[in-house]
């Protein structure tokens, strides 16, 4: 899989952000905008310029990231302000390489077998999809967004923003799935997920992507074989994938092999010494240690931004700052904005379709600013009246990141 970094292209042909960087330098913009100090810091250690893996050549190349070839996270306000992510936007995060592309070539012989259940059996893909489906709009969002913003710099792909998107998923509800095989066993407390990715000889079997969830969240679980209403690809999970909406990217199985209801969390290592809530000051992460589940509560600001000044409209320091916000579990209720550091706080629009509680809400906010330096933050809060949080939680991993001041912007009106 290194082949595919053997050239690294350096010229700002390839780094659009770059080029419009520049010319920007060069125009007498009233508004110059750039990320708060942590923010700059990573632009300025931004990684080498990578191309896209031959499975997400797909992709929109300027609009992403490339960190390596199984981790490419979207720009910061490159998904523009509609409401659902594009697939060519949407990041990719794979803990093991992905299988082979053969798996959706022939995306109806797909075998998922259930178990757990009264009546266990298998089904093609081509049987599930014989069954009613549903389309449910979600954020799929990596447990480590934001992880580029603890200043502890834990280990692990150094996310912004953009290991996030909203999209839309169809296929057949679990719940109905485990009704028709005459529903779930007693005792049962996990909803586990098995990926399809084949481990090589002498490799532990506890190095498979399983993940156990909750048994309550098979309620609005599906087992899905379309993104954005087209198959999807293997990049995402292809051909069927398990999703779990309200919890973070690495609950939602791909290519999912094998689905069962069990009394015990899987033993893989993902699931006991992997995404856990575990204090910077441990040696490793530890079964006891609170799982990552579901999101909490998150915004965050898409525009203006360093490499899009935005709406600057016909007078200096006249602009509307627009962006994301999502509640995880719960719907979004209301989005707050502050142009002064989070002193005060105006309330935002929420606009575009409201797509479920699930999804995310676009929210924007007209100002004017006063010649001078602003820092702009955005605050959400959920249906529940969960706030999304001020400052993030501090753990090994730098996990769950929902700091409204670690996801801040700067802009300075001339
Ligand atoms: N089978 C399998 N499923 C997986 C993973 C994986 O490596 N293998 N990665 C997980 C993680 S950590 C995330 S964040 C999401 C990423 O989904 P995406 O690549 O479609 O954005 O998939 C999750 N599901
Ligand atoms: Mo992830």
């Amino acid at each position: 899989m290194s082949s595919i970094f053997d050239r690294i292209p350096d010229s700002a042909a390839v780094r659009p952000d770059l080029a419009r960087r520049a010319m920007l330098a060069q125009s007498a913009s009233a508004l110059v905008a750039s990320t708060l100090p942590l923010g700059t810091a990573f632009a300025q250690t931004a990684p080498a310029v990578r191309p896209l893996p031959s499975y997400a050549a797909f992709k929109d190349a300027g609009s992403m990231i490339v960190h390596s070839a199984n981790t490419i996270e979207m720009r910061r306000g490159a998904a523009g302000t509609g409401a659902v992510t594009a697939v060519a936007h949407l990041y990719v995060r794979n803990n093991l390489n992905p299988p082979s592309p053969d798996i959706v070539a022939k995306p109806d012989a797909w075998v998922v077998s259930i178990d757990g259940v009264r009546t266990p059996r298998s089904f093609t893909l081509a049987e599930l999809k014989a069954m009613r489906s549903e389309t449910l709009t979600m954020v799929l969002q990596c447990s480590g967004n934001g992880r580029g913003m603890f200043p502890s710099k834990p280990s692990g792909t150094p996310w912004q923003v953009g290991a996030a998107g909203c999209v839309m998923w169809s296929g057949v509800p679990v719940r109905e799935l485990a009704h028709s095989l005459g529903g779930v066993r007693q005792g049962m407390k996990f909803m586990t997920g098995t990926g399809g990715e084949v481990l090589a000889a002498g490799i532990d079997p506890k190095a498979r992507v399983e993940r156990s969830v909750p048994i309550a969240a098979m309620e609005d679980a599906i087992l899905a074989w379309e993104l954005n209403g087209e198959p999807i690809p293997l990049a995402h999970g292809g051909p069927l994938r398990l999703i779990v909406p309200g919890f973070t990217g690495v609950n939602s199985v791909k290519y999912v092999k094998h689905l069962a209801f069990t009394a015990q969390e899987s033993d893989a290592s993902i699931q006991q010494t992997d995404y856990r809530m575990t204090a910077a000051s441990e040696a490793s992460m530890r079964p006891t240690d609170p799982s990552v589940w579901q999101m909490p509560p998150k915004s965050w600001i898409n525009s203006p931004l360093a490499d899009n000044p935005g709406l600057q409209g016909g007078h200096a320091g006249e602009l509307t700052i627009q962006g994301v916000a999502f509640g995880g579990v719960n719907a979004v209720r209301s989005v707050d904005v502050s142009t002064d550091g989070g002193v005060s706080w105006n309330r935002a629009k929420l606009v575009g379709p409201d797509l479920g509680r699930y999804a995310w809400r676009e929210f924007e906010l007209p100002v004017k600013l006063s010649p001078g330096s602003h820092v702009l933050m955005s605050r959400i809060t959920d249906v529940k009246g969960n706030v999304q949080v001020e400052n993030r939680v501090e753990n090994k991993a730098g996990y769950l990141n929902s700091s409204w001041r670690d996801h801040a912007v700067t802009v300075t009106v001339a």
